[in-house]
């Protein structure tokens, strides 16, 4: 049975071109009228596509949208965001589409992405702002074979992921633990993983990432402006987003395969390559207090640890830092 993708595939490859009804049946085994189906259900998913009486089909363009036709096409990925994708314009939260289909047994690597969130999360009870068609919010089944303490462990890779993304558009990113990926000082992306577990097996971990791609400022609400950027507004463009998704995507199969392959600390030296933290003067908020000092450094665990005026190191496992003073070059 043809798909609309399998006609989006032969009308892209003769793109400018028209593409006889006939030729497309006989291509795609299919009948005329289910090709004419097909052609409609891409149109009316925002792709334009020119019908002429004798001519046939001639493909034009693309929706701006993250349409699983898009982000397969062209993805070298095997299995992440690949088998499995499943597309909203607009859910609550990618992260609990993603653990769904996860307790219904979706394979590694499938995919839940959105134009936009209605309730869209951060750590702590903290929200994601989301608008639609702007960013891409996206969140991913994993079932990997390490302990409940080391899901840090898909945090730092997802970021190293979002970063080689960015920096592909040719905007440079750096990495602030934990999780924030900034372009000059600003957030353009933020990961939260959530996992579940018994005391010594992940059963399913959901990476969830929210890239800010095409927002503009007056989307932030003005609590965000000093503090979030967007691709867009760094380079004052618009991009691509499902380039943006793809190669996210090609660059997060390439450091998971590392992580199962026991070579975390490869992902672990690129973190740190891409880390603003280091060396910088820092405040830790803590449900116990502040932890001011330098950050020297992550350790196995991901803890960040910050060396105190009086010499003292202390480990901090969970929670935000702010950075007083950039570490000096
Ligand atoms: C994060 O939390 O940075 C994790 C964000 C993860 C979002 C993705 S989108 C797809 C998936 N589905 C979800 O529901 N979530 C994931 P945290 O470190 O707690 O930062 C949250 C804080 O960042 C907020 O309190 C704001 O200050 C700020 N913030 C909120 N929306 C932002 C945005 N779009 N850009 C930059 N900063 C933002």
């Amino acid at each position: 049975m043809a798909t609309p993708s399998d006609i989006l595939r032969v009308l892209r490859t003769r793109a400018g071109t028209f593409v006889s009804g006939q030729a497309l049946s006989a291509e795609l085994n299919v009948t005329r009228t289910a090709i004419w189906k097909h052609v409609k259900a891409l149109r009316a998913a925002g792709y334009q596509i020119e019908s002429r009486p004798k001519l046939g089909y001639r493909y034009l363009s693309a929706p701006d949208a993250l349409l699983p036709t898009e982000i397969t096409e062209g993805l070298t990925t095997t299995y992440i965001g690949r088998q499995s994708i499943i597309y909203f314009r607009s859910c609550p939260s990618t992260n609990d589409a993603a653990r769904e289909v996860g307790h219904r047994g979706a394979p590694e690597g499938a995919l839940a992405v959105a134009e936009g969130q209605t309730r869209g999360r951060g750590r702590l009870g903290r929200g994601w702002v989301s608008p639609a068609g702007k960013g891409i919010y996206l969140s991913l089944l994993l079932r990997p074979r390490i302990r409940p303490e080391e899901a840090f462990q898909l945090t730092l890779l997802a970021a190293v992921a979002v970063a080689r993304a960015v920096t592909g558009e040719g905007v440079a990113a750096k990495i602030k633990w934990p999780n924030d990926v900034l372009v000059e000082g600003r957030k353009v992306a933020g990961i939260l993983t959530e996992i579940e577990a018994e005391a010594d097996r992940i059963y399913q971990a959901v990476v969830g990432i929210g890239v800010n791609v095409n927002t503009t400022a007056s989307l932030f609400p003005r609590s965000l402006r000093a503090t979030a950027t967007s691709l867009r507004m760094n380079t004052g463009h618009k991009h691509s987003r499902v380039q943006v998704l793809q190669r996210l995507l090609e660059a997060f199969e390439e450091l998971y395969e590392g992580l199962k392959a026991g070579r975390f600390e490869e992902v672990l030296a690129e973190w740190r390559s891409l880390d603003i933290t280091r060396g910088a003067l820092v405040k830790a908020t803590l449900l116990e207090g502040e932890v001011q000092g330098r950050a020297t450094d992550i350790d196995r665990d991901g803890a960040l640890l910050i060396a105190e005026e009086g010499g003292e190191v202390r480990r901090i496992t969970a929670g935000d830092i702010e950075i007083l003073r950039p570490a000096t070059p």
